[in-house]
């Protein structure tokens, strides 16, 4: 029989990944989901000058490398959808070209400006008529960072696309604007769920560069002729998926009817619940909550938390500095260090930028009495465990601001790997981990392409395909004394927001 076949790309901010999913229908009558990994490459910032950009073209070359390998393996999707990370954005002149290179949402030049608007429009009216957590690299501010410049880009611009629509942009020469990734820009109003054109006028952003959003599962188009020539493939279409990685990875937590928690663990770690609107009221801004557009018109609410990208970057300085070591070891290691002997607050604002982040890690610990760590095994330690208290932190504000209690966090992405990171985490929440999937982003993505095509009827289906289909592993917790004690230790040097 033939399966029903989609390619997903899941591109995040050190990898992209390829993989192909079918859907098949077991003897028992059973439908499950099989995916295979069919390309994977690298994803790195490149520095000109003073900026920080993305390589787009590069990521353009690998999509279409991961698309000519999956033919040639012999499956034959008929759609293809693209996530990525939120906020950054491509600009699109009048005769339909891309302007220069994307920015890099770590780029420097919004430094001070979530204090400068905050205090020109006041925090809490800008808060409600976004919904997001104020992160120095939401789109917003990176716009009035380029048009305070006088950016000679912007003033060419026609047309603002987002990572995912740009790149489905340059494959079908269809422009368009997934609702998921629109509502990571501070940009888009839920009140009235349209762009917020008076803000843009107030900070000089032209409004007619913002197309209309569409749903996740929409069809936008088949891919170009000249891509179809150059591949030497049938025709495919590409999908408008949950194209925000993180939505992508939240229609793929297997959950069941009752209400959950779940974190998204990659570079970030995205703590929340989901709901069917936004939660604007103060509180949600004073603990630093975000409501970002989900699939199947949720919304979530939930927090960034620093996440693995702090021992990413350690293991970067390490592998420059000619005491390379592999994730493997690396937790190894961290596992035979001394428990909770130091601990930092991730989510403190010296640990956003790129580098020097053992210094950095040891200022932090001496600043606040506490022994610096001396090794890989203790850099590592402190890392997870303050993560995992981060994670009890944010768990219980997510339930002050919901009123829901959970009984325990799903945990889904490739941060899930990390075995001691979950047993850790279920210690420091007291509650039990369900972990799995770790290719959480690619399946959400997949299950849209299927919703596109007419497979899947919406989320709960998918979800319930999900548990069907991969399996999930229970981290239950231990040590409660130790982890309660760290817990009163941890909020001492962490203000909680
Ligand atoms: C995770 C993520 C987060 C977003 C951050 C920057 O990959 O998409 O949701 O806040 O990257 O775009």
């Amino acid at each position: 029989p033939r399966h029903a076949t989609a390619l997903a790309f899941d591109m995040g901010a050190s990898s992209g990944r390829a993989y192909v999913g079918e859907l098949a229908r077991e003897a028992d009558g059973t439908r499950r989901l099989k995916v295979a990994e069919m390309h994977r490459f690298e994803n790195e910032a490149v520095r000109v000058g003073m900026h920080l950009h993305w390589d787009i073209l590069r990521l353009l070359q690998e999509i279409k490398r991961g698309i000519r390998k999956t033919f040639q393996t012999g499956y034959a999707p008929r759609t293809v959808g693209i996530d990525t990370w939120g906020v950054d954005f491509g600009l699109i002149d009048e005769g339909g070209e891309l302007l220069g290179n994307p920015y890099h949402y770590r780029d420097s030049q919004t430094e001070g400006l979530i204090e400068e608007l905050s205090e020109r429009f006041g925090a809490d009216a800008l808060f409600a008529s976004s919904g997001l957590q104020f992160m120095p690299f939401n789109t917003i501010y990176q716009l009035y960072a380029m048009s305070r410049a006088g950016s000679a880009k912007l003033a060419a611009a026609k047309t603002l696309l987002l990572t995912p629509d740009l790149l489905t942009y340059l494959l079908t020469g269809v422009p368009a604007c997934e609702f998921t990734m629109a509502t990571t820009t501070q940009l888009f109003d839920p009140r009235t769920r349209s762009w917020n054109a008076e803000l843009m006028r107030e900070l000089g952003i032209p409004e007619t560069m913002f197309l209309d959003p569409v749903a996740p599962g929409t069809r936008i188009g088949t891919l170009s002729d000249e891509v179809l020539e150059e591949l030497r493939i049938p025709p495919v279409e590409a999908v408008a998926v949950g194209s925000h990685d993180t939505a992508s990875a939240i229609a793929a937590v297997p959950a069941g009817d009752e209400p959950f928690a779940y974190l998204v663990c990659g570079t970030w770690s995205l703590l929340g619940t989901e709901l069917n609107e936004p939660v604007l009221k103060p509180e949600t801004l004073a603990l630093s909550f975000s409501n970002e557009g989900g699939v199947g018109g949720t919304y979530q609410l939930l927090k960034n938390i620093m996440g693995l990208w702090i021992l990413q970057e350690c293991k970067r300085e390490w592998d420059d500095s000619g005491i390379p070591i592999g994730y493997p070891e690396l937790v190894g290691l961290a596992e035979a260090a001394e428990p909770l002997r130091s601990l930092i607050d991730p989510d403190d604002a010296r640990f956003y930028g790129p580098s020097d982040m053992t210094s950095k890690i040891r200022a932090f610990c001496r600043e606040t009495g506490q022994p610096e760590p001396r090794d890989q095994g203790e850099f590592a330690r402190c890392i997870l465990e303050s993560l995992a208290l981060r994670y009890r932190q944010a768990l219980e504000q997510a339930e002050s601001l919901t009123g829901r209690t959970f009984a325990g966090l799903h945990m889904v992405g490739g941060g899930i790997q990390n075995k001691l990171l979950c047993r850790l985490s279920a210690g420091a929440i007291g509650r039990p981990v369900f972990a799995g999937p770790a290719e959480a982003s690619a399946i959400g993505n997949l299950l849209l392409q299927f919703v596109a095509q007419g497979e899947i009827a919406g989320l709960p289906e998918a979800r319930r395909l999900v548990s069907d289909s991969f399996q999930v592993d229970t981290f239950e917790p231990a040590d409660g004394e130790a982890w309660v004690a760290a817990y009163t230790r941890f909020k001492a040097l962490c203000p909680g927001a």
